[in-house]
This record gives C-alpha cells, structure tokens and sequence, in this order.
C-alpha cells in the first residue's frame, strides 16, 4: 500500500464519503488510490472554486466533512475564496493540497510557492504530511481539527512522494474535541437578565437556527418575551412553517441598527455580536445600542444547545410552547417581474422539505421574506460575503441530499465567478433548480456607490456595474454545459419555468429576466 492509498482508506474510515476535486499531476497517486480504495465518491468541479464550494455545500447539508483535492499552490489559490465562505460558516472542511515531491522542491520548478503560507490565513488547521508513513495519520488528524467545534477548516499539503511512498496502512479517527458546556454562572446571569423585563434579543446562529436549538430558543422566546433575531448569513436554517420563526438581522446599517434599537440586553447564543459588513462614512461598526449590556450565552463552538437547555430550565420553560410559524405561502402574483413577483411565486411553489441556497444578492431580502410561510425547508447563505459560491453550494448540497429539492436564488454577476458548478450539476445528474436573477448588473454596487458617499456614477463608474454590453445568454451558457432550461419575462412564464424546472430530474436553469 502507498501513502496515498493509507490516507483514501483513513479519509474513507473516518467518514468522509466525497472528494471534490480538480486533480493535476501531483495528484495522480491520489486519483488513482480514489480509484482503487472505493469508499469515497469523486466529484470532478472544472475549477477550484467549484471544489471548495460545493465541499461547503455539501458539508452544511451531511454534518460531516468532504474532502477536496487541489493542485498545489495555483489550485489552492483558486479555492480560497470559496475556503472562506466554508470557513465562515463553520464547514468542517479537509483540503487536500498536491505538492511537488520534497527533493523536488531545490529545483524551483514552475509551479513551486509557499503553500502553507496561502493556506494559512483561510485554515484552522495546516499541515504538510512528512512522509508516506505518516500521512495517513496527519490524514486522520486534519479530519479530527476539521470536525473540532464549530466545524474548522483543516489543510494538509500532500507532496507527491508522500503519496506514492511506502506506508503501513490506513490510520484510525482520533478523538474529535467535544463543545464546551456553558458555565452554571452564564446561564444564571443570562436568566437573570431576561427576568428583569428590560427589552432582550436572543441573537442565534449556528446551532440556535435549527433542531433543538431553534426550538428551546422559541420557548424562552415565549416565556420571557425576549425577542428572537438571526445573525444575517447563516451556513444553514430551518425555516418555514410550523418552526420558530426568528427575525434576520438586515445588511443594511440603518436597517439593522433600527431592528435593534431599544435593545437592553442582547444575548450571544452560538454567534458572535452583530457587526456591520463594512464601514460607511458617519455609520458605526457595531450594531447594538450603545446603551446595550452585549452577554455571551455560548460562542459557536461552545454547547449552544446544551446552554439552550440549560437556560429553559432555569426559566421552568421547557414546557412552554414556542410561537411556530403559520402555513401561509403568498398567492401567486400577477403583472410583470419584479423581484417581489418573482419571490411571491417561489414562495408559492416552494416543495416541502427543499434546501434553498441564497446568492440573490439585491433580491434576497424579497426572496427571504416571501417564503416565510412556505412549507418547512432549509436556507443557506453566503456566509463570508465572497460571492461566486451559489452554484457550487448547491451541487453540494444536491450530492448530500439527493432526495431533496435543491432551488438555488442565483443573481447573475455572482452566478459567473463559478459558472462551471452547471456542468458539474449536469454530469452528477443533480436535483438543482437555478433561477438565474438576470438583472445585467451588479446592482448591489449601485446601492453602495451612494451609500458609501462617493458621489453620482459617470459612465466609467457605471461600466463597472453593468453587465449589457455584451448581454450574457444563460440557456446558452446552460445548454453549453449540459443543463437545460427556459426564460421567463412574465410572472406566468415564470410560474410555468418553475413547475418545469421542480418536476425535472437533473439540474434546470431559469433565465428570469427583470
Ligand atoms: C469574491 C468577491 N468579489 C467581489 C465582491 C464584491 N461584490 C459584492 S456584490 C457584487 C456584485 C453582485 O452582482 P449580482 O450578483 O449580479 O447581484 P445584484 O447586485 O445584481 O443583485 C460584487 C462584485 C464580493 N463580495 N466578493
Ligand atoms: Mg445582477
């Protein structure tokens, strides 16, 4: 057995059932140890960021890591920005990074940079295995740092020589760290605090946005009068009707800062305090009231269910029953697309049970909104605001859950940053829905041009927010990969694209024009 035989056999012992991957030469042990091991399903993704998106994807959905296989320091590169996003939805995540072979690397060959240095910044957790004896133990390791609480981002650099070496054979999954409990004293004072009657915010994320975590939030909602707010982007909520339906923190400042104003007492429960995304000239950073006692109940990688728990009881709100959100889709519109047209139909048609990935950008507050009492589903974010993850998210998840719906709210501009996650949805022949949000522009960037204060938009300055001249022609670039579909200009054709798309087995893309 070689190295790169050791670690497939370890990476499949320890759970890890999917390697998204974008091979090169470095690779090859590997690829061919996939081949002969079997355990872990391939997924070729035809660029990085496919990779490293769609492991995000698919991890939010399995609650377990995928690996990726990227090509030395080029490839990493060309996942990070995806790496991010995982690693800021608190994906467990193992990277695996081809490298040259050690008495290689002297030569400065063409493709030599500092690996661990670019994979630093974006990992929890880097390492370089050292040989071929070893590498199914750093394997084992990197996928024990990887589910480490809240779920972290692990790299391990694998030099070519480490993987066609001699090992001894695949290693066993080391203890995964266990989530700290909260402190009697934090839940005592957290209780304390929402028995006073000041106003309160329990301002969720991570665990407290599904399961039983969503739920226990609901009751101490209910028997304190605490109000319930998510952070903006989450990796993964549960939504939808008959669940507890929090608040979402709005992107924009004053929109936020409104939504907590008043606040006395806010409570951290498996997030961090609210924060604005960027800084805008006479804005403030910070979100909460000045005048706003900010406590942590548990941080992210703390046991935010258990504090959860632990808080009810102490209230006596175990038994309390939790608002839960009515069935109530909106009725299906009529007249021309507008967003909230379009979010009105999704909101009408959404089946039960689906995953909604969100990369709509300008129109995902319409879209969130409108599908508020829709059948119960799942919702997924772009939680580190590096756009270019919506297709490749939504392969990941469809590879997680193949019985599942996957629709995916997908605005143009950021849809291009990783177009070939279409064909990689055709050739797994993926349950994906994509309503391309074909407004020809970075629309956002519009918005913030005025609220950044840097004055009116010239034609230079436009031209970098407009995306006519050509105009991108998305059943084309679909069919070009493999992935059918149609346009809708109309509510109508929309609703008829909608139904198409959600009775096709395989991916479907929706031109929506607005
Ligand atoms: C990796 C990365 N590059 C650039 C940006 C800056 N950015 C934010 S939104 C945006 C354009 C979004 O346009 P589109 O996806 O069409 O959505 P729309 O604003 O039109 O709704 C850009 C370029 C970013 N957030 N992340
Ligand atoms: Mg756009």
């Amino acid at each position: 057995m070689n190295g790169a035989e050791s670690l497939v056999e370890t990476l499949a012992g320890a759970g890890v059932e999917v390697c998204f991957a974008n091979p090169g030469t470095s690779e090859m042990h590997f690829v061919a140890a996939l081949d002969r091991i079997g355990g872990v399903r391939c997924v070729l993704g035809l660029f990085e960021g496919v990779a490293t998106g769609a492991a995000d994807g698919y991890a939010r959905m399995a609650g377990k890591p995928a690996s990726t296989l990227l090509h030395l320091g080029p490839g990493l590169a060309n996942g990070l920005a995806n790496v991010h996003n995982a690693r800021r939805a608190n994906t467990p995540t193992v990277n695996i990074v081809g490298d040259h072979a050690a008495y290689h690397k002297e030569y400065d060959a063409p493709l030599t940079s500092d690996i661990e240095g670019a994979a630093r910044p974006f990992s929890d957790w880097v390492l370089t295995a050292a040989d071929s004896r070893s590498v199914s133990r750093d394997g084992a390791a990197a996928v024990a740092a990887a589910m480490a609480p809240p779920g972290r981002v692990a790299t391990l650099i694998l030099s070519a020589d480490a993987s066609w070496g001699e090992a001894d054979g695949p290693a066993p999954l080391p203890p995964v760290a266990a989530r700290a409990p909260a402190p009697p004293e934090t839940v005592a004072e957290a209780a304390r605090v929402l028995r006073s009657g000041e106003p309160a915010v329990l301002f969720l994320g991570g665990p407290a946005l599904r399961g039983p975590g969503l739920e226990l939030a609901g009751r101490i909602s209910a028997d304190s009068g605490a109000r319930l707010v998510s952070q903006t982007l989450s990796a993964r909520v549960e939504r939808g009707a008959g669940r507890v339906a929090p608040e979402r923190l709005p992107y924009p400042v004053d929109a936020a800062l409104e939504t907590l104003a008043g606040t006395r007492h806010l409570l951290l429960v498996g997030t961090k305090p609210p924060v604005a995304f960027f800084a805008y000239p006479g804005k403030p950073s910070a979100l909460s009231p000045p005048d706003c006692e900010v406590r942590k109940l548990a941080g992210p990688a703390e046991d935010v269910v258990g504090a959860l728990e632990a808080l009810a009881e102490e209230l006596g709100a175990r038994g309390t029953a939790a608002a839960l959100q009515a069935h109530e889709p909106p009725s299906l519109p009529e007249g021309a697309l507008t967003p909230e047209r379009a979010a009105a139909a999704v909101g009408a048609l959404l089946p039960e049970d689906s995953v909604v990935v969100d990369e709509a950008i300008t129109a995902s507050a319409a879209f969130f909104s409108k599908t508020r009492g829709a059948p119960p589903h799942d919702w997924l974010d772009v939680t580190g605001g590096a756009i270019g993850v919506g297709l490749p998210l939504a392969a990941g998840a469809a590879v997680a859950c193949p019985d599942r719906k996957v629709l995916c709210l997908q605005a143009d501009g950021s849809a291009m940053y990783t177009v070939q996650a279409l064909w990689t949805q055709a050739r797994e022949g993926l349950n994906i829905t994509t309503i391309i949000l074909n407004n020809r522009s970075y629309a956002i960037l519009k918005q913030e041009l005025a609220n950044a204060g840097a004055g009116d938009a010239g034609r230079r300055a436009l031209d970098m927010m407009e995306l006519d001249r050509p105009a991108l022609d998305w059943l084309a670039l679909a069919r070009g990969m493999g992935v059918e579909g149609g346009r809708a200009k109309t509510v109508e054709e929309l609703e008829r694209q909608l139904t198409a798309g959600l009775h096709s087995e395989g991916p479907y893309l929706i031109d929506l024009v607005l």
